[in-house]
């Protein structure tokens, strides 16, 4: 029997308050209205922003239900959508592509105008498709995919390869392509060159990936968890540092190792004195610095300006710098051409309802990434 028009009745994972355990709950999810399209998910990876949103970090209107690392299969479409159909596979964008706006048609920027970022928690028309108790329930970054069923806009959702194997290739709607096109994009690593990344989770492993594939001679992996080095060798970390281990400011430790600086440094932490860190050890005059970790929304940092007058670049981007309907389906296809690997970034598969122990495990250090399946 077709629910195309339905209500339908599902589970989500709901976050009613800050600093709390996620709650399953059955909740309705609405059709979708035009330009709209109603997902069911297979996959979700669990990300450090869904994170940053239960801690505070990322200022968000509650409740809500988090997600936005995932792969599912069009279950309706609303009126006039015309670039995904029923029974397609496909990757919610957290960062949407209208196609239409001055960033869309700008050829290298990828902060669509459309994005809900920082959120608002509706999608696109201001309103919302999921009630739980009777309650309306606030969307997260137009992607909501902590729920066996989402409704997202159409500049929000790329159609896939129907072989793709979703519970992999879910990672390319976050960790992956963010860390990989940070460097291959973004920064554009150059080959023989030196880099170094600073936090190896998920999207710091993707940029050690993004690194290695644009031919860096060094990469240098630095965290305060030395368990997440053999893994970032395993990726191409040539070597891999803790700060703790040294008394000196890691950045002056770095510019030793490096002839004076690193030609392209990356924060993919989310904390301001890393931030920092990261810009300092690259070269003063020709290295660049990328942030890709979200810092805390209310925080700003200090930085003379003499760092960059010299000649730094200091630069950031949200995924990687990817225009998603574009480049979501490329980067797909080259998985499955083999051109890079996901599997090294899968810790651990739960099913959906142990979501909460999913996030203990990157809380704990334990995990890079944990899929989720439905
Ligand atoms: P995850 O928590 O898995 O990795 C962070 C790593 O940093 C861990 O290995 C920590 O041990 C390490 N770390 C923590 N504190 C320090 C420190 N003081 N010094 C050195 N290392 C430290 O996170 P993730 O890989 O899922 O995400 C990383 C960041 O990227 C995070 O801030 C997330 O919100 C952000 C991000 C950005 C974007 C984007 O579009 N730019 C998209 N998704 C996530
Ligand atoms: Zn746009
Ligand atoms: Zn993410």
């Amino acid at each position: 029997m077709s629910t195309a028009g339905k209500v339908i009745k599902c589970k989500a994972a709901v976050l009613w308050e800050k600093n709390k355990p996620f709650s399953i709950e059955e909740v309705e999810v609405a059709p979708p209205k035009a330009h709209e399209v109603r997902i069911k998910m297979v996959a979700t990876g669990i990300c450090r922003s869904d994170d940053h949103v239960v801690s505070g970090s990322i200022v968000s209107p509650l409740p809500i239900i988090l997600g936005h690392e995932a792969a599912g299969i069009v279950e309706s479409i609303g009126e006039g959508v015309t670039t995904v159909k029923p029974g397609d596979k496909v990757i919610p964008l957290f960062n949407p592509q209208c196609g239409k706006c001055r960033v869309c048609k700008h050829p290298e920027s990828n902060f669509c105008l459309k994005n809900d970022f920082p959120p608002r928690g509706t999608l696109i028309d201001g309103t919302r498709r999921f009630t739980c108790k009777g309650k309306p329930i606030y969307h997260f970054l137009g992607t909501s995919t902590f729920s066996q069923y989402t409704v997202v806009d159409e500049i929000s959702v790329a159609k896939i390869d129907a072989a793709a194997p979703l519970e992999k290739v879910c990672l390319i709607g976050c960790g992956f392509s963010t860390g990989y096109g940070s460097a291959v994009k973004v920064a554009k690593v150059t080959p023989g060159s030196t880099c170094a990344v600073f936090g190896l989770g998920g999207v710091g492993l993707s940029v050690i990936m993004g690194c290695k594939a644009a031919g860096a001679a060094r990469i240098i992996g630095v965290d305060i968890n030395k368990d997440k080095f053999p893994k970032a060798k395993e990726v191409g970390a040539t070597e891999c540092i803790n700060p703790q281990d040294y008394k000196k400011p890691i950045h002056e430790v770095i510019q030793e190792m490096s002839d004076g600086g690193v030609d392209f440094s990356f924060e993919v932490i989310g904390r301001l004195d890393t931030m920092t860190a990261a810009l300092l050890c690259c070269h003063g005059s020709c290295g660049t610095s990328v942030v890709v970790g979200v810092p805390p929304g209310s925080e700003s940092l200090t930085v003379n300006p003499l760092e960059i007058l010299t000649g730094r670049t200091w630069k950031g981007a949200i995924f990687g710098g990817y225009k998603g309907k574009d480049s979501v389906p490329k980067l797909v296809a080259d998985f499955m051409a083999n051109k890079f690997q996901l599997d090294p970034l899968i810790t651990k598969v739960l099913p959906f309802e142990k979501i909460n122990e999913g996030f203990d495990l990157l809380r704990t250090g334990k995990s890079i990434r944990t899929i989720l399946t439905f």
